[in-house]
């Protein structure tokens, strides 16, 4: 079965926490665009991933690892060698972040779908496996995770 479209509500992982946006996911054809819309986010870059789980049961830490079904290390959304889950970083400008990407690793059909899956906003920027830390080829290092959302069937 397939779908169209996608979405996340992405929601605070703290009570106290400001962020909320709404993702869009659109199928077309190989790629996929995504209509990101962040409110609450302190201005700057933050890495913004699709995480393996759609468990927000401990809040966002329940989302697990970046989505990563070939096994390759983190990279940067260009990167040939990159987890399906890396998206990069958004960067909020006025606390706000409103911006269309495009992917064509991401898919909304089939065996490896991120239907189910969690988007989840960073605290940090994503280094893009390029930062020399120690979790750079694992998490790009983006820090604690502010808001995430899970992936469900919109069309
Ligand atoms: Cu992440
Ligand atoms: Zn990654």
């Amino acid at each position: 079965m397939t779908h169209k479209k996608a979405i996340a509500v992405l929601r605070p992982d703290k009570p106290d926490g400001s962020v909320n946006g709404t993702i869009v996911f659109t199928q077309e054809g190989d790629k996929v665009t995504v209509d990101i819309d962040i409110k609450g986010l302190p201005d700057g870059e933050h890495g913004f991933h699709i995480h393996e789980f759609g468990d927000n049961t401990n809040g966002c830490t329940s989302a697990g690892p970046h989505y990563n079904p070939f096994n390759k290390t983190h990279g940067s959304k260009d990167d040939e060698i990159r987890h399906v889950g890396d998206l990069g970083n958004v960067k909020a400008v006025n606390c706000a972040v409103k911006e269309q990407i495009t992917d064509c690793k991401i898919t909304l059909e089939g065996e490896h779908t991120i239907v189910g899956r969690t988007v989840v906003v960073h605290e940090g920027k994503d280094d893009l496996g390029k930062g020399g830390h120690e979790l750079s080829l694992t998490t790009g290092n983006a820090g604690g995770r502010l808001a995430c959302g899970v992936i469900g069937i919109l069309i």
